[in-house]
């Protein structure tokens, strides 16, 4: 708990705000992260995080602000701007988006106007809310046509999508996935946006740090606009980022400020800067190759134990295991997980029979486990209590038993606090 002596001021105002934190960092230290979208911030981001930079209105972009008192912001986003584009080899980029969600609704306004026809990933196949969903504002704003992964393969089946891009001639086609386990072809998704005459979004906020660190490929050379979070696979502070070509980049920038927009939240800018920074040295490329090696390794121990694996494995940082042979929910499985310290979500599959709310499937992710230092070894221990809970999510005594294995391996893999 030493590095959190900086709780002492808070401790003193807020006791019970500071007893609430305390107790997030035990629950954290004392389980095992597999949702796919979590990570473990550094200190240095933690710190910029929590800087000062709170304090800041500036509303605009550097240089043309409607404040006074931004020339140090100014250098702030100018920086975390300068970074990102050498990370991401983008012509243009905007790093103010709140979140993903936000950096998605600034790209659709700055592109298509109300009314128009998108083509995303169904939700239940891997697309995000944000993609079409009904509930969303982009299904209420936008005529919606979705694509999904073959039925038997489990894979994006692209000649289906150019199918249907050339049956409804949409304005713009989103690809990326929140829950879609293998490399998605973006040359692919831009070869049938440009035959049906759609701009194309691609939604990296899953992948972004498999991109950065090079073990993912990269959209930017064919997609028109990029969107991203900051908070997964790139180990950042939890925020968004746009890309995208120097044409693009007014109408980008205005649909943020002030299209959807007010003022940056420039301390968690700041952070975007110190992950982005992070992500550009050469450790960060080896940290990601861990993050596939290690989520390959689960795939594979999954399989070998007798679960179905969505797609037969896994070419990224997650992994989506079918329930149905092991005739529970996504819901009970998620449950008796968490009772046994190790947390991942439950997920809709392909074809899912199972209302979203219990879900057929269940996603395991390894960005976190990784950033703990788990190696393959571990992630085999870790698989065999994961097929122990699932086969026997209600017995007190597998719980018992996975619950202290889990404690030792917390205890062997610290929270990262050092570096
Ligand atoms: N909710 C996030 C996820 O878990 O994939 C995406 O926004």
């Amino acid at each position: 708990m030493d590095s959190y002596s900086s709780l002492e001021p808070l401790s003193a105002v807020d006791p019970e705000l500071a007893e609430l934190i305390k107790n997030e960092h035990q629950r954290q230290a004392s389980t095992i992260d597999l949702i796919a979208s979590e990570n473990h911030v550094s200190r240095a981001i933690r710190v910029a995080h929590s800087s000062l930079l709170t304090d800041k209105y500036a509303e605009g972009y550097p240089g043309r602000r409607y404040y006074s008192g931004c020339s140090v912001v100014d250098e702030v986003e100018r920086v975390t701007v300068a970074r990102a584009k050498v990370l991401f080899g983008a012509e243009h980029v905007n790093v103010q988006p709140h979140s993903g969600s936000q950096a998605n609704f600034a790209t659709y306004q700055a592109l298509i106007k109300p009314g128009a026809t998108i083509m995303g990933m169904d939700r239940s196949h891997g697309g995000h809310l944000t993609h079409g969903a009904e509930v969303n504002f982009s299904g209420r704003l936008f005529r919606v046509v979705t694509y999904g992964v073959d039925r038997e393969t489990e894979l994006i089946d692209y000649d289906a999508v150019r199918a249907l891009a050339r049956q409804h001639h949409p304005a713009l086609i989103v690809a990326g996935a929140s829950s879609y386990p293998r490399i998605i072809d973006f040359a692919a998704f831009s070869r049938i946006a440009k035959e049906v005459g759609a701009l194309l979004m691609v939604d990296i906020a899953h992948i972004a740090g498999l991109i950065a660190g090079g073990t993912h490929p990269s959209p930017v050379p064919y997609a028109d606009v990029v969107t991203g979070t900051t908070q997964k696979t790139l180990r950042g502070p939890r925020g968004g980022f746009i890309l995208c070509t120097t044409a693009l980049g007014s109408s980008i920038d205005s649909a943020v400020f002030p299209g959807s927009q007010g003022g940056p939240l420039m301390h968690v800018i700041a952070a975007k800067a110190v992950c982005f920074q992070q992500a550009l040295q050469p450790a960060f490329r080896r940290y990601t190759e861990a993050i596939v090696a290690n989520a390959r390794v689960m795939a594979e121990e999954l399989s070998g134990a007798g679960l179905r694996v969505v797609s037969g494995g896994t070419d990224n940082h997650l992994v989506l295991v079918d329930l149905g042979q092991l005739h529970i929910t996504g819901k009970q499985a998620e449950i008796a997980l968490e009772r046994a310290g190790i947390l991942a979500n439950r997920n809709s599959i392909p074809y899912d029979t199972q209302p979203p709310l219990m879900a057929g499937g269940l996603r395991v992710g390894t960005p976190a486990i990784t950033t703990r230092g788990f190696t393959p070894d571990d992630i085999r221990t870790l698989t065999g209590l994961i097929c122990r809970v699932l086969r026997q999510p209600d017995s007190d005594q597998v719980r018992d038993e996975v619950r202290s294995v889990v404690a030792e391996m917390c205890v062997s893999h610290p929270l990262p606090e050092s570096y």
